[in-house]
């Protein structure tokens, strides 16, 4: 709450529905899926789908280029007062998609200079973009890190491509941890708000995310989201095709309250579509698909 908070970060979470648990009741957020480039694999993922490090998998979300994104935001802001903030989570990532990404915020903000922009991320390209955060106000990013134990991530993430190659193992599981913890430590220094989403996955992280969730409170992780693996076999992931289940509520709040005293937890998430319109837990997104919007908005 705001008592155990500087004046600064209170003003940049009270309006913001991820941020702030009392926020998520009156404001609301929307999601554009401009993004759908990825540099990375998760074994719980389907590219054909929504980018499950932060939303809902099995979802096809609308994709739009950032020009109809900018349309539609613009629509949404005229109808839906409540509206604070404006993400980007994916299908793919956002930090490698940058130029899709970076256009439409930049579009959105030209015309909205109010609205907050979050962005979402597997944290592989986010240092080479922090100044480009900063300078651009992006005040709120989420990093998805599942591990910071290569041996466990090898379990996670087949495989990354960085810097023109593609690694594999250990090595990939490595890469990836320590450009998810750089770019936390680049950006909290820089004072953006940085939450870190984990997805729990049974028998693989379940016993590591408290040391997941001490790793980045000592980097200044605003908040730690422990969400659970939805796995299913029809949507064609590698955990959906190997039988990998997803936790239980009860083995979800056994790992919530094993990382108490840690970095903030936040329970409010409702795993929102890439392309979800209105307050957590309700979608208006059919409201403003593409086919209605106005072509040209004032
Ligand atoms: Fe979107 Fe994510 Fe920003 Fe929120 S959602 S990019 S931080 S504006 Fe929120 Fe939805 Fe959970 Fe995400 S409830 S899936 S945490
Ligand atoms: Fe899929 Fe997102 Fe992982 Fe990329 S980062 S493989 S889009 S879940």
């Amino acid at each position: 709450g705001p008592d155990d908070m500087d004046p600064a970060t209170w003003a940049k979470v009270k309006d913001h529905p991820c941020y702030s648990e009392e926020a998520h009741h009156y404001f609301a957020r929307m999601h554009v899926a401009v993004a759908p480039a990825c540099n990375i694999q998760c074994n719980y993922c389907n590219r054909k789908y929504d980018c499950a490090n932060e939303s809902r998998p099995g979802v096809v979300s609308e994709r739009l280029t950032p020009d109809q994104a900018a349309r539609k935001v613009l629509a949404v802001a005229a109808e839906v007062p409540q509206l604070s903030v404006l993400g980007i989570a994916g299908p793919g990532d956002a930090a490698y998609d940058w130029k899709r990404t970076k256009s439409t915020f930049e579009q959105v903000a030209e015309r909205l200079p109010d609205i907050r922009l979050c962005l979402s991320s597997n944290g592989l390209a986010l240092p080479d973009r922090v100044d480009e955060i900063v300078s651009m106000n992006i005040d709120h990013v989420t990093i998805t890190i599942n591990a910071i134990d290569p041996e466990i991530g090898q379990h996670i993430y087949p495989w990354v491509f960085f810097q023109g190659a593609r690694h594999t193992g250990i090595e990939a599981a490595t890469i990836l941890r320590d450009r998810q913890l750089l770019a936390l430590e680049m950006l909290t220094a820089r004072g953006v708000l940085v939450k870190v989403n984990s997805v729990l996955i049974p028998g693989i992280n379940d016993e590591h995310l408290i040391e997941v969730n001490k790793a980045v409170k000592a980097r200044g992780a605003f908040l730690h989201n422990i969400m659970p693996l939805i796995s299913d076999p029809a949507h064609g992931t590698h955990f959906g095709l190997t039988g990998q289940r997803g936790p239980t509520g009860a083995e979800l709040k056994k790992v919530q309250d094993a990382c108490a005293g840690g970095a903030n937890l936040m329970r409010h998430c409702r795993q929102c579509r890439a392309d979800a319109v209105g307050l957590l837990g309700e979608d208006r997104g059919q409201e403003f698909t593409l086919d209605k919007l106005p072509e040209v908005i004032e």
